[in-house]
C-alpha cells in the first residue's frame, strides 16, 4: 500500500465507546485493503498483563506495554488501532515517546461521566458506586482529558458512522492512508 504504519489511540472514560468506534475504524480499514491490528482490554490484559491492576504505577506499565507492542506492530507495517481507558496526560505522553510522537494519533473519545454513567453498559459503575470496584476511573480515579488530540470525537453529538467516517477522513485528508 505504500503507506506508513501508525497508532491510532483511544483514549476516554470506560463506556465511552472507544471499542465501539475504534472495531469499525478497523472494519472501514480493512475494506480498504489495509493491514491492521488492535490491541485492547480483551486481548492484552488477559494475557501480555495478566496480573496487572488498576492501581496508577499498574496502568502505567499496563499503558508502557501496550505502547512497547504497537511499536513493534508499527515496525511490521501494520496500522495499530489501540483502545484503552489512558487516563493521564503522562499516560500518553509515554506512550508517544515509546511510539514516537509522529506515529502516535490521539483519538479522544468524548463522553461525558454522567452519560457514561447512564449508559453503565457494564454494570462498573454501579459497582464503582457501591464500593465493589476501586479506582474506578471517573468515580475514584482521575482522568484527565487531552488538551490538543489530533482527532476530538464528541459522541454525545456525533454517530458511531458519522465518528468513524470522521477518523478515516481525517487519515486520508493528513496522507496517512
Ligand atoms: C477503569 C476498569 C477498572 C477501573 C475494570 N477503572 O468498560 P471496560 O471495563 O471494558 O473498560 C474498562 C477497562 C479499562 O482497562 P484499560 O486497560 O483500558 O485501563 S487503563 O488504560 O487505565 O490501564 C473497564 C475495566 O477495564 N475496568 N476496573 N478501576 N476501568
Amino acid at each position: 500500500n505504500g503507506h506508513e504504519s501508525f497508532v491510532l489511540w483511544f483514549t476516554g472514560l470506560s463506556g465511552s465507546g472507544k471499542s465501539t468506534i475504534a472495531n469499525k475504524v478497523e472494519e472501514e480499514l480493512f475494506y480498504k485493503g489495509i493491514s491492521t491490528y488492535a490491541l485492547d482490554g480483551d486481548n492484552i490484559r488477559s494475557g501480555i498483563n495478566k496480573g496487572l491492576g488498576f492501581n496508577k504505577e499498574d496502568r502505567l506499565e499496563n499503558l508502557r506495554r501496550i505502547a512497547e507492542v504497537g511499536k513493534l506492530f508499527v515496525d511490521a507495517g501494520i496500522v495499530t488501532i489501540a483502545a484503552f481507558v489512558s487516563p493521564l496526560i503522562s499516560d500518553r505522553e509515554q506512550v508517544k515517546q515509546i511510539v514516537g510522537k509522529d506515529d502516535m494519533i490521539e483519538v479522544f473519545v468524548d463522553t461525558s461521566l454522567e452519560e457514561c454513567e447512564k449508559r453503565d453498559v457494564k454494570g462498573l459503575y454501579k459497582k464503582a458506586r457501591a464500593g465493589e470496584i476501586k479506582n474506578f476511573t471517573g468515580i475514584d480515579a482521575p482522568y484527565e482529558a487531552p488538551k490538543d488530540p489530533e482527532i476530538h470525537i464528541q459522541t454525545e453529538h456525533t454517530e458511531v458512522d458519522e465518528a468513524v467516517q470522521y477518523i478515516i477522513n481525517y487519515l486520508e485528508e493528513t496522507h496517512r492512508i
